[in-house]
């Protein structure tokens, strides 16, 4: 029975809270309305910070009316089961809403960000900031820098990889929910985990780009397949949901 599972999420975990996803085979996601190069990258927002700005301003409003999911709440749960039973859970997202921790999951590993945060671009002093960021706001802190979302934009380094590399060492059991596996490095992570000899398991509403990583596969809404797939996992530990 796995003791220490390593979950990877992505927006497809959230679509259900009302969180638009990216990539879909209807053409509808986020990344068809919008080109990710110009308005995701350090690049876009040197040249035209009004632009990028807004559209995270427009992210954030929708964020503040979205709630969580069964699923982000059958993860909080398993946290809990497993922690009592010995084990751990590490929770690690592509997600920067916040849906997770609002669902009660108190150890979330955000690898992209959290877009109620943000960062000054001078002395990069971090903070939680859940209302619009005007082009004009000036760092609280040192006064001297615009502020920017807390997020990592293509070409930047993802966050708090050293402490994804150690959590995906030690796991005993690598599970993918909602995420197409078009973004690297963590579409990588599923083949890291082979690698290590870690059996893994892809929750998706369909076959991700990486689906013929995984060992094993279960197909439907995330607020269906995660609270049953918990359940399987948790009485396993003799816990109770
Ligand atoms: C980096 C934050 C150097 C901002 C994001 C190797 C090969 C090729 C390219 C690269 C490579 N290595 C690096 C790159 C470049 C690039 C990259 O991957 N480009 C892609 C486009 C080819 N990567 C980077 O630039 C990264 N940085 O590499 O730095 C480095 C290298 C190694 C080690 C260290 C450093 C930084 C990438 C991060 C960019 N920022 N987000 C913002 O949100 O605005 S990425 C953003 O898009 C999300 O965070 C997420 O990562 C990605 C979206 O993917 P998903 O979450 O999977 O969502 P998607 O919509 O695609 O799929 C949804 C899934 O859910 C689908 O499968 C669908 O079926 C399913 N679904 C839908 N509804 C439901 C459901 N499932 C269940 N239930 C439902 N109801």
């Amino acid at each position: 029975m796995p003791r220490r599972i390593f979950v990877l999420t992505g927006a497809g975990i959230s679509a259900e809270s009302g969180l638009g996803t990216f990539r879909d085979k209807k053409g509808e996601g986020i990344w068809a309305k919008f080109d990710p190069m110009q308005l995701a990258t350090p690049e876009a927002f040197a040249r035209d910070p009004e632009t990028v700005l807004a559209f995270y301003d427009a992210r954030r409003r929708n964020l503040l009316s979205a709630t969580p999911n069964a699923a982000h709440i059958a993860l909080a749960d398993l946290e809990r089961t497993l922690a009592s039973a010995g084990g751990e859970l590490s929770l690690v997202t592509q997600n920067i809403d916040d849906l997770h921790e609002r669902a009660g999951s108190r150890r979330v590993i955000h690898m992209h960000g959290e877009l109620l945060k943000a960062r000054c671009v001078a002395c990069e002093s971090v903070r939680v900031w859940a209302g619009d960021l005007p082009p004009a706001q000036r760092c609280p802190d040192c006064g001297l820098g615009g502020l920017r979302p807390h997020v990592v934009w293509f070409g930047e380094m993802p966050f708090n990889m050293d402490e994804i590399g150690r959590a995906l060492e030690r796991a005993d059991l690598f599970v993918a929910i909602g995420t197409s596996g078009a973004v690297y490095p963590a579409a990588g992570f599923a083949a890291e985990a082979r690698a290590l000899g870690i059996p893994t398991l892809e929750i998706n509403l369909e076959a991700a780009d990486n689906a013929v990583i995984f060992d094993a596969a279960r197909y439907g809404p995330a607020s269906v397949i995660v609270p049953a797939w918990v359940e399987e996992v948790t009485v396993g530990l003799g816990g109770k949901i």
